[in-house]
Parts: C-alpha cells; structure tokens; sequence
C-alpha cells in the first residue's frame, strides 16, 4: 500500500499543519498521510501536543479521559515522526513547559532516545535531582521514571557520578541505591564495579525468629502487615498476655501468642493457626491446620487464646534449632534435625535451611548472584520458597533476610505444601526462567550490553542450558528472576551478568514484567 503525500516542502508542511489542525476527526488513512510525512509533521503534531497538555493540566479536576486519551493518541504519532534532528526542539521545550506539565515523561524518552548523552544527559539530572523523594509507587510513563531510566543506563561520566553517590549514601532512596547496584558494573567501568563489590555483603545469618516477630514487616506488596495486636489481658497475677497476628513465617492470618514485659513482647510463639484478616481478599482457606488442640481460629480470637499461653506445647523445640516444632513445620524442615541440611547452622538462623553450603558451578553462580543482587535491598524478612528447575542441585541462594527455602520442581509436591498454601498470603516464590530475548534484544540494541549472548534451548537436557542464555565463552550470560506472592502481585526481572577475573556481577537488571 502506497500513501500518497505531496513531495514539496512547503506543500508537505501545508498538509501536516491541516491533518494535525483536524485530528480527532482523521480517519486511519488520513493519519498514515500524517505519518507519511514524517519530519514535516513534527512541528504541528509537538504544538498540538503541548497545548492538549496544556489544557489537561488546566482542567485536570474535571472529567478530562477524553483530552487525556487525545494527547496520548497525539503522542503516540508524535513519537512515529521524531528523529535525532529534533532533540534540540525536544530540549527547547523542555526549556519552556511549565515544570509540572503533563507534556514532560514522553519529550524526555524522546530526548533520552534521540538525544546526544552531551547535551540531553543535564536535563535528566535535574529532574532526577527535582524529584526526590521519590513516589513510593510510579506510573511507568513518570517523570521520575523516565529520567531515572536514563541516569541508570547511562555511561556519561556525570550520571555515573550520581549513581555512584546513590549507592555509597546509606540513607538514599532504596529504589535509586538497587538500580545503581546492578547497572553500575556495566556503566561505570573498574570503579563502577568496585563500588558495586564494596556493597555486597558477606553471608550472614539472619536474625532470630522472636526478634522479627517483634517488628515483624513483610515486604509482600499489598499482603505487606506489620504484626498487629488482636487482644491483650492481664492475669491475676498482673502478668500481662497478647495475641498477636503477624506474618513473619509467610501468611498474615497467623496468630501468635506472647508475653508482654517491660514494653517489648517476650518469646511469641506461633499457634499453628491462622485467620482471616478482614482487610484480605481470600479465595483459599487458610494453611491448615484449622485447630490447636480442637480451638477453631475463631474460638481462639474470641477468648480461648489467654487459656493456651502457657502451653508447654506451643514452645516446645525438640531440637534446640530455634524455632518451635509448630514453626518448622510451616517452613517444612526436618523436624528430627536441628540442622536440616548439616552445613553448620541451625535451621533458625540459616538463610538457606535446606541447602548446605558448598563450592558453585558457573551456572549455579550466575543464579546466585542474580539472586542477591535482586533481593540486596528487599527489606522483606518472611519466608521465600524457590522453585528449582527440573536438575538442579540444592545450593544456596543468599541475600534475603527471610529464609529461603528450596522447593521442589514438582508443582503440588506434599513435602512444601504449608508454605504452597499461603500463596496470596505472603510467601515469595521465586524461580528463575529463561530471559524474553525479546526484552533483552531491545536493550542489546539500545545500550549494547550483552552482546552475543545467545537464546537459551527450551528443549536442551541441562537446566543451565534451558534457562540461562551464554555468550559464546561464558563470560556473559542472561536470565530471568520472577517473584510471586500471588496471581495479581509479581514481578519479572532479566538480567545480564559478567564474569570479571572469577567473580560474576550483574552488569544490568530490568523489569520485565508486573501482575
Ligand atoms: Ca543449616
Ligand atoms: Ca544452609
């Protein structure tokens, strides 16, 4: 199909400024003429564009979908004519729109596409600069966004400086100190990379299970909940009791009891039972079991609890690991063993109970510090159930500062059935999958990292083959890391890790999906 346009300047800019002047009425075949003059279009489409900006932001308290769905419509032709001839009209404006408009996240990816990093990087710089702090929650078409894409990517002396004083201020922006910690290795070069080093930890042990109660926070997006009081009474003895809900070992139901003294709850123990927080949608039925010792949840609730506080049998620790039988049970360890897979560490304190400690293959690095770099800033302190691929071996995955538990390859396997149940309850999952090239072209494209890495082989008889993607030495390699704390509550990223002399880094890491 041939569009026919006229092939004069003049009449080219005539017919853009009528097509533009006319667009909600153009038919499809009028916007592939309007397309089909490509930069002569530029002009009147960038004009009705920051007016219909202009007027949304005037009128933003009103009903104003349908202006807001014309500049997106406007936009996206916008975006079809650009070209690099025109980023120093993209920063000119930038220059001249009011500093809140409405106008700003799309000139800037434009700048940011088309522009040269020299003259184009100061404008992200300045709005990143402007816009801390940061909006716990973003629109991916932001400002914030955008120009926080841009800083990360960037390899201009100035945006690494920045990157580089987000991630060694401890006190920064949690979401602007982990973008610096996986892209500042591929951006920065050796002092890049050191700095990123500097930052890792070294394994550590995680905190006892009654000291996380206490402050109990699971970063489980909106399955998040601090522990929480149900009821609080005091005995004869002027002893004072609580039940407490609290999510720590991955369902937010969960009730707990504990003793109250001098300000701080002593010791609380998990009832092994769990209810049903109003604010919580719920299509499954809590983990079981449904009863201690014949008391429903809700007969615990309504009263029942202050008759259990004492029971030897919510403390019991057969083992001497700290945690309660009960406790272990929901973390599906060995509860005939204080150390369920014998590498040193008791099951209350090791990151990763069920997976001994041992010297990793390449490939098992790779997910390894994928792993860590991922979770680096997860403040998140519940339970994670990994979901190996079909073959691998347990290992390790460190850097949480919950446990991580390693799963089983098969979906419904019985032995991880009380963590599988509180899906949508607070329970990462985690696993790891083959990386969309798709995605991860886009950014070779555009940035140039990852170079020759190739598409992993589904049907390969290796998991490192079927889910890793290597570059032609394995020196490089991509994959995907997703979290799943429910159907509508997770999030995809791939990554591109290097090895510098025998040590892996991740180089970049993207989002590549949320539910
Ligand atoms: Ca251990
Ligand atoms: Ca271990």
């Amino acid at each position: 199909l041939v569009v026919r346009v006229p092939g004069k300047p003049a009449e080219r800019r005539a017919l853009a400024g009528l097509l533009v002047a006319r667009f909600a009425k153009l038919t499809r075949a009028d916007k592939d003429r309007l397309l089909a003059l490509g930069d002569d279009a530029f002009p009147p489409l960038l004009k009705a564009y920051l007016n219909t900006c202009y007027i949304y932001d005037a009128e933003k308290r009103g009903d104003s979908f349908p202006l807001y769905e014309k500049f997106h419509n406007i936009g996206d032709c916008l975006i079809k004519v650009t070209s690099r001839k025109r980023a120093a009209d993209l920063m000119h404006t930038l220059d001249n729109v009011p500093a809140n408009s409405s106008s700003k996240p799309l000139i800037l990816s434009l700048l940011g596409e088309y522009g040269d990093p020299k003259p184009a990087t100061p404008y992200f710089l300045r709005e990143i600069k402007g816009a801390s702090p940061l909006p716990s929650f973003e629109m991916y078409e932001s400002v914030s966004w955008v120009s926080r894409d841009y800083v990360i990517h960037s390899t201009d002396p100035r945006a690494v400086a920045l990157a580089m004083s987000w991630l060694k201020n401890p006190k920064a922006n949690s979401q602007l100190r982990f973008e610096s910690y996986v892209h500042l290795a591929g951006t920065g070069g050796e002092a890049g990379l050191r700095a990123v080093l500097a930052e890792r930890h070294p394994r550590k042990l995680l905190r006892p299970l009654v000291e996380r109660v206490e402050n109990g926070y699971l970063n489980a997006g909106e399955f998040g909940s601090r522990t929480e009081v149900v009821a609080q009474r005091t005995d004869s003895k002027g002893r004072t009791y609580g039940l407490l809900r609290c999510g720590i070992l991955g369902n937010a139901g969960d009730l707990w009891v504990a003793e109250r003294a001098k300000g701080k709850w002593k010791d609380p123990l998990f009832a092994g039972v769990s209810d049903e927080p109003s604010r919580l949608m719920r299509t499954r039925k809590p983990p079981a079991p449904s009863t201690y010792k014949g008391l429903s949840a809700k007969q615990l609730v309504g009263g029942a609890w202050f008759g259990i506080v004492d029971d030897p049998d919510l403390s019991r620790d057969s083992t001497h690991c700290g945690l309660t039988d009960i406790e272990k049970k929901r973390l599906c360890l060995d509860l005939d063993k204080a150390d369920t897979d014998a590498d040193g560490d008791l099951d209350g304190v090791d990151p990763a109970p069920n997976a001994a400690r041992r010297p990793l293959s390449d490939a098992e690095q790779v997910l390894a510090t994928v792993f860590e770099a991922r979770y680096h800033y997860d403040s998140g302190e519940g339970p994670a159930l990994f979901r190996p691929a079909e073959g691998m071996q347990p290992f390790e995955l460190l850097g949480r500062r919950g446990p991580t538990i390693w799963g089983s390859a098969k979906r419904d396997d019985p032995r991880f059935k009380p963590l599988v149940d509180c899906w949508e309850r607070g329970v990462a999952f985690i696993g790891f999958g083959p990386p969309n090239m798709e995605t991860v072209g886009a950014t070779i494209a555009k940035r140039g990292i990852g170079r020759g890495i190739a598409a992993p082989d589904p049907k390969a008889k290796r998991w490192e083959d079927r889910i890793i993607g290597w570059n032609h030495d394995h020196t490089e390699a991509a994959v995907m890391i997703s979290t799943s704390y429910g159907g509508l509550n997770g999030t995809g990223y791939y990554a591109v890790v290097r090895k510098f002399g025998l040590q892996w880094v991740v180089i970049t890491m993207d989002m590549a999906y949320i539910s």
